[in-house]
């Protein structure tokens, strides 16, 4: 991506005076990030912003502000204002249409819709599109968007969501994805005052106590295969209520299993409630996971990677081993 898709997102907001923000489902650090700092900026610009996070806003960020800032429109009223205003859209870090969930048919009601985005697989489903597949995160894009409109528009709390979605998704600066630009974005996000210590504290030291025993049993119920090179995991309805952990509970059980010396690849299958199967993938060493999700039609990049498989877990779990046997196998053990 270059300057000019910034320079053309931007040329689109400057006018806009209702702004509708949209993100993909199961919003990670990233995408929630993402959401809290474009409704502070463009609330800044004088815009009316809401945003439409589908599902439930998982509960780690609060600190962010979500719970004031997000989903404060009903449906109802948010498709009146398409219908009778002129309202933009912008999405930021889905990779394609379906992400948006249940706010899907709003997005596209939108009298023009923005996509800015991170995802090299991301499909263009807007009708204008900044997508820099080189940058660690959404919210590094976002930064370079502010800079384009109005840097001084950034403050700290603004700073604060950015730098929190840059640290979700590099892991801390520590995956692969961390390059020189998110260490120089996360330098002028603290400049701009994010507090690295008060957002890592926020994030890492915030567990429930139940998510903490939910991935205790995954770890448990963890198996090496192809030689060590693949730990395989799952968590079930049961697990779930037993632990009394939430479903967005379950992100941290593969950066606790990617910890195994040798492992390439971490699978979690997690039963989800309308009984389909969740699947999360990441890749070590530059195994590219990315390639295995969308054989079942997710997506993501290449060392995280994740698809939802309509069967039972055990099906889902042979449907992916097959898949991996090309890569690893033909022996599992
Ligand atoms: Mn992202």
């Amino acid at each position: 991506m270059n300057r000019v898709d910034l320079e053309a997102v931007a040329a689109r907001i400057r006018p806009a005076h209702t702004v509708f923000l949209f993100t993909h489902e199961f919003a990670d650090g990233d995408a929630l990030g993402s959401m809290v700092a474009l409704v502070l900026f463009l609330r800044s610009m004088g815009k009316t912003v809401h945003a439409f996070v589908p599902g439930k806003v998982q509960n780690v960020y609060r600190f962010l502000g979500t719970d004031e800032l997000l989903n404060t429109m009903s449906a109802q009223m948010a498709s009146e204002a398409v219908r009778t205003e002129r309202v933009t859209c912008l999405s930021a870090d889905a990779a394609d249409l379906d992400r948006l969930g249940e706010w899907k048919s709003l997005f596209l009601a939108g009298a023009e819709r923005l996509v800015i985005d991170h995802h090299g697989t991301n499909t263009g489903f807007g009708d204008v599109c900044a997508v820099d597949a080189s940058a660690s995160s959404c919210c590094e894009v976002l930064l370079d968007l502010f800079s384009v409109v109005d840097v001084t528009l950034v403050d700290a709390k603004i700073a604060s969501a950015l730098y929190a979605g840059l640290m979700a998704d590099t892991g801390s600066f520590q995956y692969a994805n961390t390059g020189v630009q998110s260490f120089l974005h996360g330098a002028r996000l603290v400049e701009l005052g994010a507090s690295p210590d008060a957002i890592a504290c926020s994030i890492y030291e915030g567990k429930p106590y139940a998510a903490l025993r939910l991935t205790a049993a995954a770890v448990s119920a963890s198996r090496l295969l192809y030689a060590g090179q693949v730990v395989v995991s799952h968590v079930t309805r049961e697990m779930l209520e037993h632990s009394g952990a939430l479903d967005e509970d379950t992100d941290g059980i593969t950066d606790e299993l990617r910890r195994i010396a040798g492992t390439k690849v971490v699978v979690v299958f997690r039963e989800a409630l309308d009984g389909s199967v969740k699947v999360s993938l990441r890749g070590k060493y530059g195994f590219d996971v990315r390639r295995i999700a969308t054989v079942f039609g997710g997506g993501g990049h290449p060392l995280a990677a994740g698809c939802t498989i309509a069967t039972g877990l055990g099906e889902a779990e042979a449907l992916v081993l097959t898949e991996l046997d090309r890569y690893l196998g033909p022996s599992r053990i």
